[in-house]
């Protein structure tokens, strides 16, 4: 049986790629960080009880901050595939935390990499790096392929930046099976509720739902090449089972704007929804309701700007070139963009609407909608 570590397991990306790989028969095993409350939501459908004489998911506490910890959890798994994912991953806050990003995003994979090295495992274990196309940021050229020179616009990206070559840097130093994955943004009905496109399908579920009134969103003109998680996760692993240790664009090809993604979210509920004005005093307005269990009025203004949502330094157009995860790993995705609003406005419609069952019966329901 194959043992692989995750790193950020409790995540959108953790979740999915545990559930690939136990359905795979491996056994895994996720480093998760000690918090105040239970952190663990994504993956508690997989929790087996510590007492079972055998567990295919293992959870170890440990950060990516503490190369103590990772030391002893990987020479005590000795896993076959490592997975980093662990990262402070939200754009925007590291201009808030830039050195705790750099700490946790770019010399976090060092520490799992000189690991590897010190306990003489670089024979045994292959590690998969999470990169990122924010590392394209200032648009060189499009598509963007593995050839494509980098400019990051983040502290975020600056970090990953780091984590991209020093992976490089150990696979040819000492031959080490180690590969970046750069992957476009991909999303799900479990991402985080602040990236933009859960926050819009959040918001307008509550929209829809009479629970909240507008959306406040920020750079409306950024494109995005979104995926679905589901898909991206397969290619992590497919990565790791090549025979030479490369790195990889996963991407869909199609870029689309958070303004064209509202739409189709709304589109979802049954409504129309057009856009009026520009800049900061552009707004989304109702044009029509199709659907007579939303009762939302026409000409209502459902979506704002707030530029409490803008970057210091944005990152405008990503449009990935997938052509060599295609050819060479075979691999393509499965959900088209359509399919992934559809997915995740069915999910946070039904949540919603089980938190407006909880709240009618008085009890507490998370309000915040950044
Ligand atoms: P999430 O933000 O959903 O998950 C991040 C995970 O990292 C969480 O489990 C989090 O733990 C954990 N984590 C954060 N800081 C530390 C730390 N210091 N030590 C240990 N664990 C830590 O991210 P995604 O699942 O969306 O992304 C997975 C990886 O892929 C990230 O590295 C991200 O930067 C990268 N990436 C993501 C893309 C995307 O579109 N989703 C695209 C390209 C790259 P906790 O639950 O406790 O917060
Ligand atoms: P991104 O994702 O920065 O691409 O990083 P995010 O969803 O946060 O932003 C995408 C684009 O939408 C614009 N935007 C807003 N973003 C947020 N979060 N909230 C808003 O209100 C809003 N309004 C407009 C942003 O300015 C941006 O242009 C994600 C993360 O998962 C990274 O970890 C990963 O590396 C990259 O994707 C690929």
């Amino acid at each position: 049986m194959k043992k692989a570590l995750i790193t950020g397991i409790t995540g959108q990306d953790g979740a999915y790629l545990s559930e690939f790989l136990i359905k795979k028969g491996y056994e895994v095993h996720g480093i998760k960080r000690r918090a105040s409350l239970f952190n663990t939501d994504r993956i508690d459908h997989l929790y087996q009880d510590p007492h079972e004489s055998h567990r295919n998911l293992v959870l170890h506490y440990g950060d990516l901050t503490d190369s103590t910890n990772l030391i002893r959890i990987i020479q005590e798994v000795q896993p076959d595939e490592i997975y980093n994912l662990a990262a402070m991953s939200h754009v925007k806050v590291s201009f808030d935390t830039p050195e705790y990003t750099a700490n946790a995003d770019g010399v976090g994979t060092l520490r799992i990499l000189e690991a590897i090295r010190l306990l003489g495992l670089t024979e045994k274990t292959k590690i998969y790096q999470a990169s990122t196309s924010e590392l394209y940021g200032l648009v060189q050229e499009v598509p963007q392929s593995e050839k494509t020179p980098f400019y990051p616009r983040s502290p975020y990206a600056v970090a990953k930046l780091y984590a991209y070559w020093i992976t490089v840097n150990y696979r040819e130093a000492y031959n080490m099976f180690a590969c970046n994955g750069i992957l476009f943004n991909h999303e799900s009905p479990l991402r985080g509720e602040t990236f933009v496109t859960r926050k819009i399908t959040r918001a307008i579920s509550r929209i829809a739902l009479g629970m909240q009134d507008t959306l406040f969103l920020g750079n409306m003109d950024a494109k995005r090449d979104w995926g679905h998680a589901k898909d991206y996760v397969k290619a992590m692993w497919l990565i790791l089972q090549q025979d030479k240790p490369e790195d990889y664009v996963i991407a869909t090809g199609i870029t689309t704007s958070v303004r064209d993604f509202v739409k189709m979210a709304f589109g979802e509920v049954g409504v129309e929804l057009e856009f009026k004005g520009e800049g900061q005093n552009e707004i989304g307005v109702i044009k029509k309701c199709n659907n007579p269990d939303f009762q939302i009025p026409e000409g209502k203004e459902v979506v704002k700007v707030d530029p409490r949502y803008y970057r210091p330094t944005e990152v405008e157009l990503l449009i990935g070139d997938p052509t060599k995860s295609n050819e060479k790993l075979g691999w393509k995705p499965e959900y088209d963009l359509a399919a992934l609003v559809k997915d995740m406005m069915e999910s946070d419609v039904k949540l919603m609407k089980k938190d407006q069952y909880l709240k009618d019966g008085g009890y507490r329901v998370l309000n915040y909608f950044e």
